[in-house]
């Protein structure tokens, strides 16, 4: 019997259609054409050239940020694979899935000087979970196999397969392809849960703290059980924001710069602290104490990934497990126990809903300030306002977008998985550059981006990769002519020494925007904020990507020059 065989480049495209891959992110070279030549002939997968290959991993960041299934790259040898190098790691801090594919030099030149032969699987080896070079046809796809396992499993994150040319364009035996699927849902050690469900149930002034592994669970509707059993507060870090909707009354804000002075009392003044899926990373916490569970909480921390339990915070009770298995199992533990909530719980969950209508009530007297200048919290509650509740909320790098947008409740955010936010890797641009895969996930809910115009300009040949595929989301840039964040130290801690944190020449952005195809305009005056950023929409319901470039002032918010000035420097 003859045993049917086939092109390596289709096989791989073959095995990303049966995961259900329909959008693959790249810009083709040489040595990548096998695989790109499969996907001209796939009638499921549809490719998107990003113009620059930063933007391709960016992008299938966001779609991993916005589905939980991985984003998937496709780049060529040496420079392709060098430039998603950012990206990779901002998906491995962040711990999202996605797979990068890669070519490489021809294994018959390895060793003799080929063009674009540099060690890419070494290079990319430290910000992936697993990062491999196959060098035989047959292994390719199990190895793509196992690489998709890996990138989904446990704490999920970025896999890079990298295959030469050769190697890619040959024939291989075409052997059933069994699709990885979905990663089982592990439970946590039963006496664990009795003795956080024991605390908790001791509780007087109980925390919820819901990070991105809450949304990577899909936990939001037990989080809402435990915090409706307990009537506890609960605070999101960036990362798992829309784990509440935010104006549920339990919901109370954020963490770090982004949090509000409800949001640090509620942390100084609780008893009994659950973490879920949330790190307390350096950009929430500045290691400060004030930032961290106080010392005498009791902290329980739940965490998929055993190595990330007492990383950057002593847990007092550490749950390995799935969030929303161990959410469920607490939960049912917890019913044995009763009788819940705690006394005086109803009057603290009060308190936390007249403290979050009173923030409220202050983000809208900033917003309708009317004289000069434009302070970029304006900006972003009038933006609240013309975008519906169900926009995709995208924040860059940057103290306008970061501190102003992630803050609570200036934007807010209903439904998990409708953000894209950078991890602690914190690369500037990497927002911006995302955010048109927002509408290629969910084509009928806007999408809004608050970038910084440092973070804009890194990345702004965006524009033409939005206008090319219609992927219609607004850029609100909050314009402060530079490097705001790092000009804060500046001022703040080196005497007003001021280098290279101001531009002196700005390009018009949103006359860039209008030559790349997409609506664009600049606004100076507050009465005009409201109606561009209308334009804007309307602009995006039409299918044209818009820039709405706004002069702010550096202006900050007093939780931001709490957490970044008077903290500075760092360990
Ligand atoms: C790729 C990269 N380079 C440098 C930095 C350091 N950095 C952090 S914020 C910032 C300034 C961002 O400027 P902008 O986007 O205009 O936002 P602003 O702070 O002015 O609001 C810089 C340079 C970084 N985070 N990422
Ligand atoms: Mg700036």
């Amino acid at each position: 019997m003859t045993v049917a065989r086939q092109p390596v480049g289709r096989a791989v495209v073959e095995a990303l259609e049966a995961e259900g891959v329909s959008t693959v992110f790249g810009i083709p070279g040489g040595h990548i054409l096998p695989i790109y030549d499969a996907v001209y002939a796939s009638p499921r997968i549809t490719s998107i050239l990003t113009r620059h290959e930063h933007a391709a991993a960016a992008m299938a960041a966001a779609h991993a940020q916005l589905t939980g299934t991985p984003g998937v790259v496709l780049v060529t040898a040496g420079p392709g694979a060098t430039n998603v190098v950012t990206a990779v790691a901002e998906a491995f801090v962040g711990a999202l899935p996605m797979i990068v594919l890669a070519g490489r030099g021809s294994t018959a030149t390895t060793y003799r000087g080929a063009s674009q032969e540099v060690s890419t699987d070494q290079i990319l080896r430290p910000v992936t979970k697993w990062s491999t070079r196959v060098d035989r046809p047959d292994l390719v796809v199990p190895a793509l196999r196992q690489a998709i396992a890996i990138c989904r499993s446990g704490k999920p994150g970025p896999v890079l397969v990298e295959v030469p040319r050769d190697v890619l364009a040959a024939d291989a035996e075409a052997a059933r392809y069994v699709p990885v699927g979905v990663p089982g849902r592990l439970a946590a050690d039963p006496e664990l849960i009795g003795r956080a469900a024991r605390a908790l149930a001791a509780a007087r002034r109980p925390l919820l703290i819901a990070g991105g592994g809450v949304l990577a669970s899909a936990a939001s509707a037990a989080l809402l059980g435990l915090a409706q059993q307990l009537l506890s507060p609960v605070l999101t870090s960036l990362a798992g924001r829309g784990a509440i909707a935010e104006d549920h009354p339990l919901a109370a804000g954020g963490l770090g710069a982004h949090s509000n002075p409800l949001s640090k009392q509620l942390l100084a003044e609780s008893d009994v602290i659950v973490g879920l899926g949330t790190r307390f990373e350096e950009m929430e916490t500045n290691w400060q104490p004030s930032a961290l569970p106080p010392p005498g909480a009791t902290y329980i921390q739940v965490d998929i990934d055993p190595a990330e339990l007492g990383r950057s915070v002593a847990a007092d009770i550490a749950v390995a497990g799935d969030v929303r298995t161990v959410l469920e199992q607490l939960l049912a533990s917890l019913a044995s126990i009763g009788p819940l909530p705690a006394e005086g719980a109803r009057q603290r969950a009060d308190r936390v809903a007249a403290s979050v209508a009173e923030l409220d009530a202050q983000a809208d007297a900033t917003a309708s300030r009317t004289e000069p200048p434009i302070h970029p919290a304006q900006v972003i509650r009038l933006a609240r306002a013309v975008f519906p509740r169900e926009t995709i909320l995208g924040v860059d790098v940057g103290v306008s977008a970061q501190q102003i947008g992630g803050a609570f409740p200036f934007f807010r955010v209903y439904e998990p998985r409708s953000t894209v936010v950078p991890s602690s890797f914190y690369g500037m641009g990497f927002v911006t550059a995302a955010m048109p895969a927002a509408k290629l996930v969910h084509p009928d809910r806007p999408a809004l981006c608050f970038t910084g115009d440092g973070s804009f300009q890194m990345v702004s040949n965006i524009l033409q990769v939005a206008a090319e595929y219609q992927l219609a989301v607004t850029w609100c840039v909050l314009n402060d002519d530079g490097l705001g964040s790092i000009w804060d130290i500046q001022h703040h801690a080196y005497g007003d020494r001021i280098i290279d944190t101001v531009f002196t020449a700005q390009p018009d952005l949103a006359a860039l925007a209008r030559a790349s195809g997409c609506h664009g305009e600049r606004v100076e005056v507050a009465a005009e904020i409201e109606p561009a950023l209308v334009r804007a929409l309307k602009a995006n319901n039409e299918g044209r990507p818009a820039v709405v470039d706004v002069k702010v002032s550096r202006e900050r918010l007093s939780q931001t020059i709490g957490h970044y000035v008077n903290t500075y420097p760092q360990p």
